[in-house]
């Protein structure tokens, strides 16, 4: 598997690889883009240090930063843009890290870290002039490629280690599933930093296929690609679609358009039908960090018999819905358990370099999503073991919402429940008991300093007593009537 980057140069010198605002590189320049990244960044990195953090939007600096960090055997901790200070700071203290790579205007916001910030501007010529040669990556199949956190169910993110076969092994099975070739043209609005954006570099990697990428969602301008037949293929998340689908132009889109990728979360009924209706091609589908984007889709073929199903395993996907050790009936609801070569092995946890196991001991990955299948294996997620909320395509667990509610003073309980949202499909609101009257204004700024802008609750409401269950927990269901 040696030299994934050197692969495909070597099969598509001339072939279009990344397509960015105005500019287009073949992936022979992409090779020379990368390999001017490497030497500036094996100069600002000594060769021991294993991992790199970034922190920055989508940009053609980030894509080519990715590919020369990994050409350096660099392991990549992948940092939400949107996380607060002190969230940066626990990530990159749990992944042992000593180099972050940011946007240039985020670097004074980063710069009491203990760590050192390298801006993402262009290595100067100079900079460029004392190269040497270097080892060129091997992406070796057990190197670890990218970390990304995920919160989870106590509120402390842990770091979702995936290795290169992890990646590969997806890769493979999304690029035989969707017929990917070196022809198509995938956008990419979705973040780098998210598995959903990673994963399309993957794909390029193994197919020779192009990226259109963008800085951010820019629903105009997607759309105009998308009349023009600039792309074949999109990755998207609810939200996404619905905005595209606001401004969908009455010509439609361009013949040689295939296909939505819509992931992240359940799919909205009524957006689907909308795209039935105007016979946009959608494979809706299921995937986590965990399991290196999609691993069980709805093809548009099955779409409209199967309707809210999220499909069938891609191929070398294994998937069984369990009730307590034994695996369920067609359409009693369980716990989804999958086996895949996709999926990942370990957490990293709070102290440096320790590692959790994620696999069950038979080998199956508890997905902690609950759900069926049907007599003919379509499988149908319902709902979550935690209480994660989904806004917009980011998790939300509100575990971590309420530990940071509770540390504010003179509260004394907190609890934190999604509620329908039109646009980002659900937000977090929270209720709480405190000794005095809080201002919802003032504690609205203490948790914004300590938590990512997406998981700050939407709604305050300050309840005398909070509905308790007979066992004593929070009742949450019964939250809404203490109003
Ligand atoms: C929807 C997005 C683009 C909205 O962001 P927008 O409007 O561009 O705003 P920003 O400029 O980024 O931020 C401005 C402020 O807006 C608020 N905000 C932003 N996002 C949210 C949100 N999600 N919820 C609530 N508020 C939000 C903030 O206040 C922000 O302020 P600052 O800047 O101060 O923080 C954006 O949210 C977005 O990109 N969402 C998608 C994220 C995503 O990709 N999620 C998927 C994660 N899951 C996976 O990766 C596994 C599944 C998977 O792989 C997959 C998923 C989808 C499609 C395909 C696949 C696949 O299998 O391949
Ligand atoms: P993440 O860790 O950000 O990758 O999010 C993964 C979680 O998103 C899954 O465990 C599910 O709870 C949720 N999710 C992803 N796709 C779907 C889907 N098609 N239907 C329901 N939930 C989904
Ligand atoms: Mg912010
Ligand atoms: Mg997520």
């Amino acid at each position: 598997m040696s030299g994934l980057l050197g692969e495909v140069v070597k099969k598509y010198p001339n072939r279009p690889a990344l397509y960015y605002e105005e500019k287009c590189w073949n992936f022979r320049e992409v090779r020379q883009e990368v390999d001017a990244w490497v030497n500036f960044l094996q100069q600002k990195i000594g060769a021991k240090q294993t991992r790199v953090a970034l922190f920055s939007r989508n940009s053609e600096k980030l894509y080519f930063i990715i590919l020369a960090l990994w050409e350096l055997d660099k392991e990549l901790v992948f940092l939400n843009r949107h996380l607060s200070k002190e969230e940066i700071l626990y990530q990159i203290e749990t992944a042992d890290v000593h180099f972050l790579l940011a946007e240039m205007d985020e670097c004074s916001k980063l710069k009491e870290f203990p760590v050192e910030i390298i801006p993402i501007a262009l290595p100067n010529s100079t900079e460029q002039n004392h190269s040497e040669l270097h080892k060129k990556g091997d992406f070796s199949p057990n190197h670890t490629a990218s970390i990304m956190f995920t919160s989870g169910t106590t509120g402390r993110p842990k770091g979702v280690v995936q290795r290169f076969c992890h990646h590969l092994s997806n890769a493979k099975a999304t690029i035989m599933s969707m017929k990917v070739t070196p022809f198509d043209c995938w956008a990419c609005c979705v973040p780098l930093f998210h598995v959903s954006g990673l994963s399309i570099l993957m794909r390029q990697l193994l197919s020779g296929c192009s990226i259109r990428l963008y800085a951010k969602f820019a629903p105009e301008t997607i759309s105009q690609d998308l009349q023009q037949g600039n792309v074949t293929l999109i990755s998207l998340v609810n939200v996404m679609l619905q905005e595209l689908l606001r401004i969908y132009p009455s010509v439609g889109y361009a013949s040689n358009f295939r296909t939505v990728l819509l992931g992240g979360s359940p799919a909205s009924l009524e957006l689907l039908t909308e795209c039935q209706e105007k016979n946009i091609a959608v494979i809706q589908s299921y995937g986590m960090s965990e399991t290196c984007s999609q691993i069980v889709a709805l093809s548009f073929q099955d779409a409209k018999e199967k309707i809210g199903s999220s499909g069938k395993p891609l191929p070398g996907v294994q998937l069984q819905i369990r009730v307590g050790n034994r695996e369920a009936k067609a359409f009693e609801v369980g716990e989804i358990v999958v086996k895949s070569s996709s999926i990942i092995e370990e957490y990293l946890l709070n102290n440096q370099n320790n590692a959790c196991k994620s696999h069950m001991e038979d080998g199956w990955f508890q997905t902690g999503d609950i759900g069926y299948l049907d007599t003919e294996g379509f499988l149908y997620v319902k709902a979550r073991l935690s209480e994660l909320i989904i806004s917009g395509g980011e998790n939300i667990y509100p575990a971590e919402v309420e530990n940071c509610v509770m540390s504010y003073p003179d509260i004394e309980e907190a609890a934190v429940i999604g509620e329908k949202d039109s646009k980002w499909g659900a937000v977090p609101v929270v209720y709480y008991r405190a000794k005095k009257q809080i201002e919802t204004e003032k504690l609205v700024h203490f948790i914004s300093d300590k938590l990512a802008s997406f998981k700050v609750p939407k709604k305050y409401y300050q309840i005398e007593k909070m509905p308790r269950t007979a066992s004593g927990k929070i009742a949450k269901r019964l939250l809404k009537k203490e109003r």
